[in-house]
C-alpha cells in the first residue's frame, strides 16, 4: 500500500504504509466453571479482539468434531451429556479475512442432580471404580 511519496535527490520514492497484518486473537469465557452433565454452559466470545478491521465473523466448535458450525453469535450456549474434559473452540474472522483459534476445556462433572443424566453418570462412575 503506497502512503506517500517522498522526493530526494531528485527522485520519486513511494513510502510503503506498512500495517501489521496480525492475526485476530480469539478468547471467550464460559460459566458455570465447573458445569455437571445436562447443565446449559454459556460461551462468551466478546473478549476476542482484532487489530485489523475488528471482529468479522465468529464460529463456534462446540461438539469437539473440528466444524466450526454450531453457532455463529457472540454468546451461544451448550449442555454436555458425558463428564469429563470436553474442548469448546472458537474461531475468530477479521476485517482482512485472517482467521485465529481458541479452544478451552470445560471439566464436567456428573453433579448430583436428580436427573437421568446425572444418576446415569454416577452409576458408570461407581462401575468404573468397582470394575479397577
Ligand atoms: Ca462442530
Amino acid at each position: 500500500m503506497v502512503g506517500a511519496v517522498a522526493r530526494a535527490g531528485g527522485q520519486d520514492f513511494a513510502i510503503a504504509r506498512l500495517e501489521p497484518d496480525l492475526p485476530p486473537n480469539p478468547a471467550f469465557t464460559f460459566a458455570p466453571a465447573t458445569p455437571a452433565v445436562g447443565d446449559v454452559v454459556t460461551f462468551d466470545a466478546s473478549p476476542s479482539t482484532a487489530v485489523a478491521g475488528g471482529v468479522s465473523a465468529i464460529a463456534w466448535d462446540l461438539d469437539d468434531e473440528g466444524t466450526y458450525d454450531d453457532a455463529t453469535a457472540a454468546m451461544t450456549t451448550a449442555s454436555f451429556t458425558t463428564r469429563g474434559g470436553h474442548p469448546v473452540s472458537v474461531r475468530v474472522t477479521d476485517g482482512n479475512g485472517l482467521q485465529a483459534t481458541a479452544t478451552n476445556v470445560v471439566p464436567v462433572a456428573c453433579g448430583n442432580a436428580p436427573s437421568f443424566l446425572s444418576v446415569d453418570c454416577r452409576l458408570a462412575e461407581l462401575l468404573a471404580t468397582v470394575d479397577g
